[in-house]
């Protein structure tokens, strides 16, 4: 017997049937689904085809630009404009606003096709994360600016493993699988498990003595409790802690012996690596706080390419740092 599964594409157009909604999100999330399949495809052939290199030249946050970042970016800018159905978006790899389609556009995105660098010359996983909010349909235009609270969806293909999960708003968490006709299927809702004995803590060990004395403390008093395991991707690490409890986090640096290596503001993007990691934690029922304790979704951000601290993962782990971070 053959064991059919739901593909993505049905499940979304059940879900914006059921909630009486248009079908243009469907049509972007098309083109996203496309790009991440296009994406992958370069990757894996990337050792043979010499992809995984650099580019040589450096962006504009000072760091070497590699050949899978162009290919990635320019993939994923492709499939936005054929939606036809983007205003701005926002890559990781420009500094710029990208104007996709101002007048007839929908949606605002926020995007890094291809995040955790360090991964690429090896092949190993490697993260699409993205971040989607709406075009102000009635009021007036309200800028492309939007704090995780206001995304309506968030997501991220974890690139080569063929899994994608997506958070939607007030519709839960959904992880899919590739099947052998390239289709992602088998939605399978996201609930962060309440049983601590598979938890796991996620973060650059190497950092660790970086940290401020209070988040040195919490970790010294806490990491026996639980597994630890590191990936240096991001989508890859959240992806297990969605899967098993836990927490990733990328402190702030605030006590490097060499104080220009200082990152005071944290290291990851809030518009489109936290605050899509913190908006899927919470449809699973899990959360996420900055360094100040306060929480990634309502932290309004002041300009695209914003750093921050991020602490994400189960409910109580998060109130239990964010109290020691507020405190
Ligand atoms: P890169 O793309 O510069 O490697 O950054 C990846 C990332 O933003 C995120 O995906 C990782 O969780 C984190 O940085 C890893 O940073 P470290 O290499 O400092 O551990």
């Amino acid at each position: 017997m053959i064991r059919f599964e739901q593909t993505f594409m049905n499940f979304l157009l059940e879900h914006q049937e059921k909630h009486n909604r248009t079908h243009h999100f469907l049509i972007l999330m098309d083109g996203l689904i496309s790009a991440a399949k296009h994406i992958q495809h370069y990757y894996l052939t990337g050792a043979l085809k010499g992809n995984l290199g650099l580019a040589g030249n450096v962006n504009v946050q000072g760091e070497n630009v590699l050949r899978m970042d162009q290919i990635a970016h320019e993939i994923t800018l492709h499939y936005l404009k054929v939606s036809g159905r983007v205003i701005h978006a926002v890559s990781e790899e420009t500094e710029e606003i990208i104007p996709v389609n101002p007048e007839g556009g929908r949606y605002f995105i926020y995007f890094d096709p291809l995040d955790g660098s360090s991964n690429v010359p090896h092949g190993l996983p490697v993260g699409f994360l993205f971040g989607i909010a709406k075009r102000n349909l009635e009021g007036p235009e309200d800028g492309h600016l939007r704090a995780g609270k206001d995304y309506i969806a968030a997501g991220m293909f974890v690139i080569p493993t063929g899994t994608f999960t997506l958070g939607l708003k007030d519709a839960g968490t959904w992880r899919f699988h590739i099947d052998e006709t390239m289709n992602f299927v088998r939605p399978t809702r996201m609930t962060l498990p309440e049983d601590k004995k598979e938890w796991e803590l996620s973060f650059n060990a190497s950092n660790r003595y970086t940290y401020s004395e209070k988040v040195q403390k919490w970790i010294a008093e806490n990491e026996s409790k639980y597994a630890f395991r590191y990936l240096g991707a991001l989508a890859g690490d959240f992806h297990r802690v969605l899967a098993n409890g836990g927490m990733f986090m990328y402190p702030a640096i605030v006590n490097h012996p060499n104080p220009k290596k200082n990152r005071p503001d944290g290291k990851l993007r809030l518009m489109y690596e936290a605050a899509v990691v913190a908006f899927m934690c919470r449809e699973a029922g899990g959360d996420a706080v900055d360094e100040a304790g306060t929480r990634i979704l309502d932290v309004q951000p002041k300009k695209h390419h914003q750093r921050t601290a991020l602490y994400v993962g189960s409910k109580p782990l998060i109130e239990d740092i964010g109290r020691v971070l507020r405190g």
